[in-house]
């Protein structure tokens, strides 16, 4: 197979854009397409300052590394987990993720969930009850509170995430199976800022996973190859299994199934849009961040239920 733009020997073959190209070409095509998503989606410009949720992952890395060759000022945000069972996953991953900024003189916030409220997630979740056996419901609290705290206080304009077309696919398609009607309508590659929270992006919602695995690989970007621990057996697992056999068979299906589900929640064809009653926001009582919650927010809570524990 040859490369479409030079016909040199190629080195990915991309079957649902019809399009193979050899290493170089393919490492200017992915920051050119970025830059379209970028446009297209009006998720930044070049005068804002973006955060970038580095978790030491491929997604991640390869995101910062393309926004930093689009001339984005784009810093990172590393949140340390605790999560050190079995592979040392927690601690792998931070050592990655300052590697590539050290490398690159690029500056990355370390912000450590036991530093700052006495416990690992794992132990969290624990004390909390929120876990169920696995940590993930509180680990996606502590996140999503975490990262919209480090944007305010230091003053960023966005959150960039490495979401890509996988993870955006199988969040469609649970959210589907379930008809969520309000997670549908938020789902999408930029959820504007509202009453205290920053304003989300995901730049990478249109590559395949194993894009941004060849981007890495090409850029030479060590990243952490190994998942969470955690994330064994997920649901979201499951359903990237399921769409990647439908792939398989139709090249292009995961793409398109995003793709129209955009263009419906856009012009409004998604039955859903009148139906749903927006939360209505109001500050935290302890932390001060947006909740829809009646006093104080649910990591808040959550922080609260896990310090009676540990105090009796
Ligand atoms: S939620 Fe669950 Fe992930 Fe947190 S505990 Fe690991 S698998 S990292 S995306
Ligand atoms: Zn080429
Ligand atoms: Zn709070």
């Amino acid at each position: 197979m040859k490369c479409k733009k030079c016909g040199a020997k190629a080195s990915v073959n991309m079957r649902q854009h019809k399009l193979a190209l050899c290493k170089e070409h393919y490492l200017e095509w992915v920051p050119e397409q970025t830059a379209r998503f970028i446009k297209k989606y009006e998720m930044f410009t070049h005068y804002e300052k973006i955060l970038v949720a580095v978790s030491g992952g491929k997604d991640s890395l390869g995101l910062w590394d393309i926004l930093v060759r689009l001339g984005y000022q784009a810093d990172g945000l590393y949140l340390g987990l605790g999560i050190d069972e079995g592979i040392n996953y927690s601690h792998e991953s931070q050592r990655l993720a300052q590697k590539y900024a050290d490398e690159h003189q690029l500056k990355l916030h370390v912000v450590d969930i036991e530093k700052e409220y006495g416990q690992p997630i794992p132990v969290l979740a624990d004390k909390s009850h929120r876990g169920y056996g696995k940590p993930c419901a509180v680990c996606g609290l502590a996140k999503r509170h975490e990262m919209n705290r480090i944007a305010r206080d230091l003053g960023y304009d966005v959150l960039a995430t490495g979401h890509n077309l996988d993870d955006e696919a199988a969040v469609l398609f649970g959210n589907t199976l379930a008809w969520a009607s309000e997670f549908l309508l938020r789902q999408g590659p930029v959820l504007p800022s509202a009453d205290g929270l920053a304003r989300k992006v995901k730049p990478l919602c249109r590559f395949y996973e194993r894009e941004m695995t060849a981007y890495c690989l090409a850029r030479g970007i060590e990243y952490i190859y190994e998942e969470c621990p955690f994330a064994e057996g997920s649901q979201s697992i499951y359903y990237k299994e399921l769409l990647n056999q439908l792939e398989t068979a139709r090249p292009g299906a995961k793409l398109t199934f995003y793709l129209r589900f955009l263009e419906a929640r856009k012009s409004g064809e998604l039955f859903i849009e009148n139906n749903v009653e927006r939360a209505h926001l109001h500050p935290c009582s302890r932390c001060g961040q947006p909740t829809s919650a009646p006093d104080i927010c649910s990591f808040c809570r959550m922080i609260e239920k896990v310090n009676a524990v540990t105090e009796s």
